[in-house]
């Protein structure tokens, strides 16, 4: 009878070696849309037998180079997040990633919050797994090429460089909405993002401050490998542009330690585990 771990030579115990600089199964440009009519049972079928309970996949042939967890703020997106896991997915097991999917979803008809949730999905998905690095990615943007690593570098990293919606440029050269990458240290050394953007605009114009006061740099794939496709869609309600986004962004160099993960207050409602995601439901006291 064969030993079910064939041990790897020069490997006591055929312990599994590290995942390559560069995974080797990358497609490169990839054939994305949003017409077809997917539910999230149909995605369970295609990606399910890949994943453990709560979207979380390791590679079985060698060791992550990093632990990844990509947070995606949201309310009633369940459209688009099925879209999202259809083909995000493959792409994130292709790049050899230890990861999870961790769903912050804002409960009740308040505000929405998007930087507050993703700074409750770095602490909740910290208090599951030791992760050292987070992406954070909006529902309706999906990559279009597979080289775009979703990882963390030396520098907090733009990945969603571009954007078909911006015909696929740069709108400005510190943007850092959409889709980013900072590792558990980045984040901290940032205090992670001001809690007191409500409504839309201006959170991440605000973390882009942060990193640059905190003397670190944006880094970005080319404007080939980091094109993105968003799903179009109607400005939801309770998301109206934030009035006072445009005066806060003066005010962040003074808030980067009173306002961020130090004074981060929430409540969560329930952790729910889907094979494809962890959908954390949370609110908070309107002042907090
Ligand atoms: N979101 C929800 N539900 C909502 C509102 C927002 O899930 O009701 C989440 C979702 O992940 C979405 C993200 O928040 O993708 C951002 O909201 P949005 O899609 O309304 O933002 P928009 O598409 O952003 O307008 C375009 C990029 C703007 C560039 C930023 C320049 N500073």
């Amino acid at each position: 009878v064969r030993p079910n771990t064939t041990p790897t030579p020069g490997r006591p115990g055929g312990a599994l070696g590290p995942c390559p600089d560069g995974p080797p199964n990358l497609l490169g440009s990839l054939y994305v849309e949003f017409r077809t009519n997917r539910t999230l049972q149909d995605v369970r079928n295609l990606v399910g037998p890949f994943l453990q309970q709560g979207g979380r996949y390791r590679p079985s042939s060698c060791v992550a180079r990093q632990k990844v967890a990509v947070i995606i703020p949201f309310r009633n997106r369940y459209e688009h997040l099925t879209h999202w896991l259809h083909y995000v997915h493959p792409v994130l097991m292709r790049q050899q990633l230890d990861y999870g999917v961790y769903v912050i979803n804002q409960d009740g008809d308040g505000a929405f919050n998007r930087a507050k949730l993703m700074n409750i999905g770095f602490v909740e998905a910290l208090i599951e797994y030791d992760y050292d690095c987070f992406v954070f990615s909006d529902v309706d943007l999906v990559p279009i090429d597979d080289r775009n690593l979703y990882r963390c570098s030396d520098h907090p990293r733009h990945l969603s460089v571009a954007v078909d919606k911006f015909n696929f440029i740069l709108p400005y050269a510190t943007i850092f909405g959409g889709v980013s990458a900072l590792s558990k240290q980045q984040f901290l050394k940032v205090n992670g993002f001001s809690n007191t953007f409500w409504g839309w605009g201006g959170e991440d114009d605000d973390m882009s401050q942060r990193i640059s006061y905190r003397r670190m740099f944006i880094s970005r794939p080319d404007s080939v490998t980091g094109r993105y496709k968003m799903i179009q869609h109607e400005r939801d309600s309770h998301n109206d542009p934030n009035p006072r986004r445009v005066q806060k962004l003066t005010e962040t160099y003074f808030n980067i330690i009173k306002d961020g993960l130090s004074t981060l207050s929430y409540t969560v409602r329930e952790i729910r585990k889907d094979l494809l995601y962890t959908l954390v439901t949370v609110d908070w006291f309107w002042f907090s």
